[in-house]
């Protein structure tokens, strides 16, 4: 029986490792180096033949992060940070997957990674207090703690049309992109989608495609990325003041420091102070860097619309066939309360005589046949089709694991009607299962690699806590996850984000409960919350020496 998470590993115990991760992306790798470093035998499980979790997948054309290089990267080695040349302002796919690739060589994270492995049920034992972890194979692990370092958007999903199966052409979803590329020259392509990742690859599969439909639900809001080669001026001084610069994002609402924040709500500018505002932020680009304008533009349906009636102004400039520039204005959700997309020639692609659009908010796909696509009012013939339909976000990926405990609590339950965390860190009833940027926290609406090195590092201080005071278990408390819960929701509801039918909110997943799932006060005011909980001695969680016997 262990009698602390750091056993004395004696054959009786039954562990095998003192943590069992789950997934080795950003997370999954950073964890094994944070916890190996403080003596605790680790062993992460990923489901891909590689390193690298969403950046392993996403080799769609055009992949790229939203967050500038410089800050996108992980800040736990100053020599790391100093020595890493990013080329461009904003990392493609293979140059973030190079990254991690060199993280995982140069700190021998790949040694405790076991590839190929899809973790299917993860079950607490309250009389051993293990957990075992099962993958698809039958293999099974234990150790007392496990961490879920599951990802966000790693749960592809294709949406339900008629027919999908039947079409004899060639298919692809962005989230699983062959490893070897797509040659779509000369070829009619479809693509279903446009969220991020279908308006960063239709102008690069416009420069290869004969034909390029593009079927849209439902347009997006999105800027000009502004995108380049590194400005070694720009790269030297935010080398000489990395250090200052990461403790600094701490501080900030989107976990980026170098934005000012707006000091004025929109309607205090007039018109034409407004117009010069927002066209030089459309020249710098970047998403915070717009949102940032003014301070009210995500709480106020009036400050807000002057934004989405600018960037409206914008499309209709860019577009020359008045029609396509009117489907392509966004007109159902304020703008910011659905990611915003950064795009190099997204509207422009619209311009060139092969590429056209269809709405198909009017005329749904009613089915994909042998041959293409049909909605309610034409055919479209094609060779191959692009799903770039998005992910069952924030829980998908931790709900397609079977998750329990023996005294009977099990996740899907506790998650039935939506996501319900301390903090997104920890569920009531999972004891000593940790989730890494879970649901109702800051995470996915801030810079997700510092969300990442936060979270792993309040686990292991967390451990720490458990070893030095020679504690087994942890637990959030139903009340301490009621409050959060209701908290994270009040929030949120003070904001425009529920407006949106977003996937922060489960509402691209057909019957996934409306939710809204991020914490949105900041990072700042998150980061505070967790360590008051911390200096409270773990306030919102009960611990104890050793497993709970359960006893009939
Ligand atoms: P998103 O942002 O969820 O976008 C998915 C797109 O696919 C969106 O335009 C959806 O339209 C569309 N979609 C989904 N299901 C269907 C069906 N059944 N029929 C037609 N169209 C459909 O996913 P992305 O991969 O682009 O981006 C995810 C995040 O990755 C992004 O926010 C960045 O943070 C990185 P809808 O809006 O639902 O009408």
């Amino acid at each position: 029986m262990p009698d602390s998470v750091q056993g004395r590993h004696s054959p009786a115990d039954g562990r095998d490792f003192d943590v069992i991760i789950v997934g080795a992306g950003l997370a999954g790798l950073y964890a094994i180096h944070r916890l190996r470093g403080l003596g605790y035998r680790v062993r992460a499980y990923e489901a891909g033949n590689g390193v690298g979790g969403t950046w392993f997948w996403n080799r769609y054309p055009g992949c790229r992060c939203d967050v500038e290089s410089l800050e996108y990267s992980y800040s736990f080695d100053p020599d790391l940070q100093q020595e890493w040349q990013w080329p461009e302002r904003y990392g493609t796919q293979p140059e973030i997957l190079k990254y991690i690739e060199h993280v995982a060589e140069r700190f021998d994270l790949l040694r405790d990674v076991q590839l190929n492995t899809r973790i299917t049920t993860a079950r607490y034992d309250e009389a051993t207090g293990l957990w075992t972890l099962a993958a698809e194979s039958g293999e099974q692990v234990r150790a007392p703690v496990c961490i879920m370092a599951a990802g966000n958007l790693s749960t592809p999903r294709l949406p339900d049309i008629p027919g999908i199966d039947r079409f004899t052409g060639a298919t692809y979803h962005t989230g699983l992109w062959p490893r070897e590329g797509v040659d779509f020259t000369g070829l009619r392509v479809g693509v279903i989608g446009t969220g991020s990742s279908g308006v960063q690859s239709i102008p690069i599969i416009a420069r290869q495609a004969g034909e390029l439909t593009v079927f849209q639900r439902t347009a997006n809001f999105s800027l000009p990325a502004r995108n380049g080669p590194m400005n070694p001026e720009t790269e030297a001084r935010h080398k000489s003041e990395y250090v200052e610069r990461r403790v600094a994002a701490y501080d900030t609402a989107f976990g980026i420091a170098g934005y000012p924040p707006p000091r004025i709500e929109a309607l205090q500018a007039n018109a034409e102070e407004r117009r010069r505002q927002y066209e030089a932020k459309w020249r710098e680009g970047g998403s915070i860097s717009f949102l940032f304008s003014y301070t009210d533009l995500l709480t106020s349906d009036a400050a807000n619309g002057t934004a989405s009636d600018f960037v409206r102004g914008k499309i209709r400039e860019i577009v020359n066939d008045p029609q396509t520039a009117k489907l392509l204005c966004p007109d159902d959700h304020p703008i910011g309360t659905k990611r915003l997309i950064l795009d190099t020639g997204y509207y422009e692609t619209y311009n060139l005589p092969h590429v056209s659009l269809v709405d198909i908010r009017t005329h749904p796909i009613e089915e994909i046949t042998e041959t293409g696509v049909r909605t309610g009012k034409a055919e479209y013939p094609l060779d191959a089709i692009v799903f770039a339909t998005g992910f069952d976000a924030m829980t998908g990926a931790m709900r397609s694991i079977d998750i329990s405990s023996s005294s009977g609590v099990t996740l899907d339950e506790q998650w039935e009607h939506g996501p319900r965390t301390y903090l997104g860190l920890m569920v009531a009833g999972l004891p000593n299962m940790f989730m890494v940027t879970g649901p109702q926290s800051p995470g996915v609406k801030s810079q997700m690699i510092l969300s990442i090195e936060m979270h792993v590092d309040w686990i292991a201080g967390c451990l720490e806590h458990m070893r030095e005071k020679g504690l087994g278990r942890i637990e959030a408390t139903e009340q301490a996850q009621e409050e959060w819960v209701t908290h994270t929701r009040e929030v949120a509801e003070a904001t425009l984000y529920p407006k949106a039918n977003s996937w922060y909110m489960g509402a691209n997943v057909p019957g996934k409960p409306r939710v809204f799932m991020p914490y949105v006060a900041g990072v700042h005011a998150y980061k505070a919350k967790c360590d008051a909980v911390v200096a409270g001695g773990y306030e919102g969680f009960v611990t104890a020496r050793a497993p709970v016997t359960v006893t009939g």
